[in-house]
């Protein structure tokens, strides 16, 4: 077998040893394994309906926020296996994320005051929806602290554009969508004075700080939100919290609840009572019942005020236009979640064990009829509770937040104080099943379970608190998500899933089917901005300019090979390397850095990175691939050689090796042979209907590419041994060598693809 020449030693006998070993713990039956572990037949058919077999793949995807790590984590259902994180609101370096320029360009949109923010308080993340259902395509997410927003697009899971809020000084109520991604909502969380930069002391609270929600136009064929389209409606100080979009029936309508109504600022050192005395001293806190698509009209007749150059309807023109009403709700309540049918709107008490069902026929009803109870301090009209409320259930202690199950009228709230999630029916009102998590859950999630059409099946539980469920790991303890089989009468507890990096509040889950991003780019890429890069050369075009103190490369990357090799710079002068991947097949990323220089990219199929710096320092810095691409991925190297200012040389041939006829002698033959080898896998790959799969006509198109550069090569080495500068007819014949070996790796995982995908004989 000709062809496991390619392959190398160790790698064989890895793969030998692998299978002795597993060969001998096959003997094992499965009740042997039970007891050996000691797990029951519970334990047993809760592992049946998690695993996922060795090379099969997850039904449904989530996207939980990656809490204080600004980043979102992407993790498959049910085998609850964590598969990305997408670098957000803080820099990652594998990504290349805020260590190359493109990606340095997206942070640099979530600047505040001038100043980077690196760092994110990521809560919501949300995906597009056309006609209210999941479709797929981007998702959003928001950060607490610096009240900034989000856009990954789901094409590429990456990035695209964070924007900060212009009058808010943080921001809760957000990421969540309109039926059909019109606007984004963004709620403000802390009051305060909407001016930036601007200081009212707190006696001044009620006068001059203000709450308020952001609505931010996205422009969907652009993929990204249009600040100049986007506006703000102020509202009363009154700690905006979530919120949710009407849907069906309710379209048009957004709905914010909110606590601490009572606009108590505490000052314990003052010897006041506390805040959280102060904030939760009333009964009901109000929920914020907006027309948003009379306040878009509002907008576009420019019935705004500008604060910070952003366009702002200001509370009084709301009340006068009849787009702001209030309801008083439990106190200090948490979730406000549209059912599916968009009928009803279900606000978790927290403080209440209550949670209550408001109906959108009822509230618009009492707005019609123009009967309102009071007025608030600013003069919002408050409808009354009685005349909104369809039921009110007593869940159990700290109701948070509610999702929904494919069952009609099937809701699922979490007991943040009982550690409990409690499966209840809202249009009877009746608890119908209760089960514990571990603890003390915050969010919960069920598949597409806040969309017109959630699936059901699966809900994962966010617990805040993991305590004593995973090995100890020191006093800072990972989360805990929980996945609960939901298909029954009965809840299942399946499975604990440890989440490491952050606070996840919540987690959107959408159904695999729906999701396919691409494997490669257009050659020449710009990805952040997903036009073509100026930085982008072909192959054969690669170039290096100076000009003035600037040293401007436009290089390539292809197995194993970064092209240039060197490169020559003055101290002080401002180095900028723009890279691309000139491959095409699947998974072929290259990763490149230079020594010390602080720079990283992530170069995937056909994407132009660009990292830049100052050679601030003399001397030799090695640059290199630092994704273990291929056999020779350790020689993917160079030098960046930053020489002292008008330096000449005083050495000017490089060092000699002893090459001889006989090693040329070996080289050829183990050329021929290798050609031998790829003879055959052309022969298959050509006979078999190839061309139906674009997996490997990419694969086919990189190893004509590797197979095209051979003749030149050969050209080259065959001219050297002809003037017995046996050096270079040796590198020159291993050059051929290496394009041949690649060559070869690539037909046969084309190959491999082929025969595993049921490719059929061709005439
Ligand atoms: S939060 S645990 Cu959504 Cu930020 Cu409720
Ligand atoms: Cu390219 Cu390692």
């Amino acid at each position: 077998m000709k062809r496991f020449k390619l392959r190398t030693g160790p790698l064989l006998l890895a793969a030998g040893l692998g299978l002795a070993a597993s060969a001998s713990w096959g003997a094992e039956s499965l009740q042997d394994v039970l007891k050996r572990r000691n797990l029951s037949q519970q334990d047993l058919l809760a592992a049946a309906k998690t695993y996922v077999p060795t090379g099969k793949r997850d039904e449904f995807m989530a996207f939980s926020s990656g809490g204080q790590s600004g980043q979102v984590i992407v993790y498959g259902i049910p085998s609850m296996r964590i598969i990305k994180y997408l670098a957000v609101f803080t820099p990652e370096p594998w990504q290349g994320y805020g260590y190359d320029e493109e990606s340095k360009a997206v942070l640099a949109g979530g600047r505040i005051d001038g100043k980077d923010i690196t760092w994110g308080d990521t809560h919501h993340p949300a995906i597009s929806e056309t006609n209210a259902q999941y479709d797929g395509q981007f998702l959003f997410i928001n950060d607490k602290a610096n009240p900034r927003l989000a856009v990954i697009d789901l094409r590429d899971f990456e990035t695209k554009q964070i924007v900060a809020n212009p009058i808010f000084k943080s921001e809760h109520g957000g990421a969540f969508v309109t039926p059909n991604t019109e606007y984004v909502i963004q709620t403000a969380q802390y009051a305060a004075p909407l001016e930036a930069k601007k200081f009212y002391p707190l006696e001044e609270f009620n006068e001059k700080y203000r709450g308020g929600v952001t609505y931010w136009k996205f422009n969907r064929q652009e993929g990204r939100l249009d600040p100049s389209q986007s506006f703000s409606i102020e509202l009363p100080p009154y700690s905006q919290d979530l919120s949710d979009f009407g849907k069906g029936p309710s379209e048009g309508w957004s709905f914010t609840n909110s606590f601490c109504s009572e606009r108590y600022v505490g000052g314990i050192e003052k010897g006041r009572p506390p805040y959280e005395a102060g904030c939760s001293a009333k009964d009901t806190d109000y929920l914020h019942v907006i027309n948003w698509k009379k306040a878009v009209e509002l907008f576009k007749q420019g019935k705004t005020t500008k604060i910070n150059g952003h366009d702002v309807i200001m509370m009084e023109t709301a009340i006068k236009e009849g787009m702001l009403f209030l309801i008083p709700e439990p106190k200090s309540p948490h979730g406000v979640d549209v059912t599916p049918d968009g009928k009803y709107m279900i606000v978790a008490g927290k403080l209440d064990t209550h949670v209550s069902v408001f109906s959108f026929d009822k509230i618009m009803a009492t707005i019609k009829a123009g009967k309102f109870e009071s007025k608030d301090p600013y003069g919002i009209p408050v409808l009354s509770m009685q005349d909104t409320l369809y039921n009110q259930v007593s869940l159990g202690l700290g109701p948070l937040h509610t999702q929904f199950d494919s069952k009609p009228c099937v809701a699922y709230t979490s007991l943040y104080v009982d550690s409990q999630v409690a499966k209840w029916n809202y249009c009877e009102g009746k608890i119908l099943d209760k089960i514990s998590v571990h603890y003390n859950i915050g969010h919960l999630m069920t598949m597409e379970g806040d969309s017109a059409n959630p699936s059901g099946r699966y809900l994962v539980a966010l617990n805040k608190l993991a305590i004593d469920r995973f090995n100890p790991v020191g006093p800072l303890h990972p989360q805990n998500h929980q996945l609960i089989d939901i298909s029954n009468d009965k809840m299942q507890l399946l499975y604990d899933m440890p989440l490491p990096l952050g606070e996840p509040h919540y987690a959107v889950a959408i159904s695999a089917d729906k999701l396919k991003p691409g494997v490669r780019y257009k050659v020449g890429t710009n990805s952040r901005t997903d036009k073509p890069s100026e930085g982008a050369v072909r192959a054969g075009e690669e170039k290096t300019v100076r000009t003035g103190n600037t040293v401007e490369v436009f290089g390539t990357l292809i197995r194993s090979h970064i092209t240039p090799e060197t490169i020559e710079a003055e101290v002080g002068d401002e180095v900028i390397i723009h890279l691309t991947n000139l491959e095409r097949a699947q998974d072929e990323t290259h990763g490149f850095t230079v020594s010390t220089y602080n720079v990283h990219a992530s170069v995937e199929p056909g994407k132009t990175s660009t990292v830049k710096f100052k050679a601030d320092k003399e001397g030799a810095y090695p640059y290199y691939c630092t994704e273990f691409c291929s056999a020779l991925h350790l020689e993917m190297q160079g030098y960046l050689l930053v020489k002292p200012k008008g330096w000449k040389p005083t050495k000017t041939e490089m060092a000699k090796q002893s090459y001889t006829e006989a090693d040329y002698k070996k080289q050829i033959k183990k050329i021929a042979d290798t050609q031998a080898v790829i003879d055959s896998v052309v022969a298959y790959i050509t006979s078999v209907n190839y061309k139906d799969f674009p997996e490997v006509v990419a694969m086919v198109e990189d190893a004509f590419d590797q197979a095209g550069k051979i003749p030149a090569v050969t050209a080259k080495h065959e001219a050297a041994a002809a003037k017995k500068d046996w050096e270079n007819a040796n590198l020159w014949a291993e050059q051929v060598w290496q394009y041949q070996v690649k060559t070869a790796d690539l037909g046969l995982r084309a190959k491999t693809y082929l025969e595993q995908n049921g490719a059929q004989k061709v005439k």
